[in-house]
């Protein structure tokens, strides 16, 4: 079953964001098979954000993971990966739709709220990085055949 990596950074825990969050990836009917509420390593932030290493936002970037705790998970389900940056939105919040996270509580890309991977591979790597195989939980929902055809 297809995995992504979320993270609800540092703005979406200060705000009180992570049980929204939470809740919207539930009801969706994806299942949460691992979660940490964690302080990131500078070393962590860098290689997370490895593909920005060159970008001029790159520090602001890095500095602001590092601030305050975040909450890393990931999510399992049929296309999360996908379905995940659809529900959390554009990048810039200001240009997010409505119904989106980004979308409905953020303005400033450089507070955006949460992360999600962008593609399958990527997520891959990203579940890797941030958490060890023994730290994810998959699980088989009771309700699985009322939200899978
Ligand atoms: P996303 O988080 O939607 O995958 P991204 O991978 O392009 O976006 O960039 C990673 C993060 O870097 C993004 O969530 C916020 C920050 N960022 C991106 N573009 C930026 C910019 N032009 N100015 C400041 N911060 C930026
Ligand atoms: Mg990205």
């Amino acid at each position: 079953m297809e995995r992504t990596f979320i993270m609800i950074k540092p703005d979406g825990v200060q705000r009180g964001l992570t049980g929204e969050i939470i809740k919207r990836l539930e009801q969706k009917g994806f299942n949460l098979i691992g979660m940490k509420m964690m302080s990131v390593s500078r070393e962590l932030a860098e290689k997370h954000y490895d593909v920005h290493r060159d970008k001029p936002f790159f520090g602001n970037l890095v500095e602001f993971i590092i601030s305050a705790p975040v909450v890393a998970m990931v999510w399992e389900g049929e296309g999360v990966v996908a379905s995940a940056r659809k529900i959390i939105g554009a990048t810039n919040p200001l240009s997010a739709e409505p119904g989106t996270i980004r979308g409905d509580y953020g303005i400033s890309i450089g507070r955006n709220l949460i992360h999600g991977s962008d593609a399958v591979e990527t997520a891959q790597r990203e579940i890797s990085l941030w958490f060890e195989e023994t730290e994810l939980s998959s699980w088989e929902a009771a309700l699985k055949t009322w939200i899978y055809e």
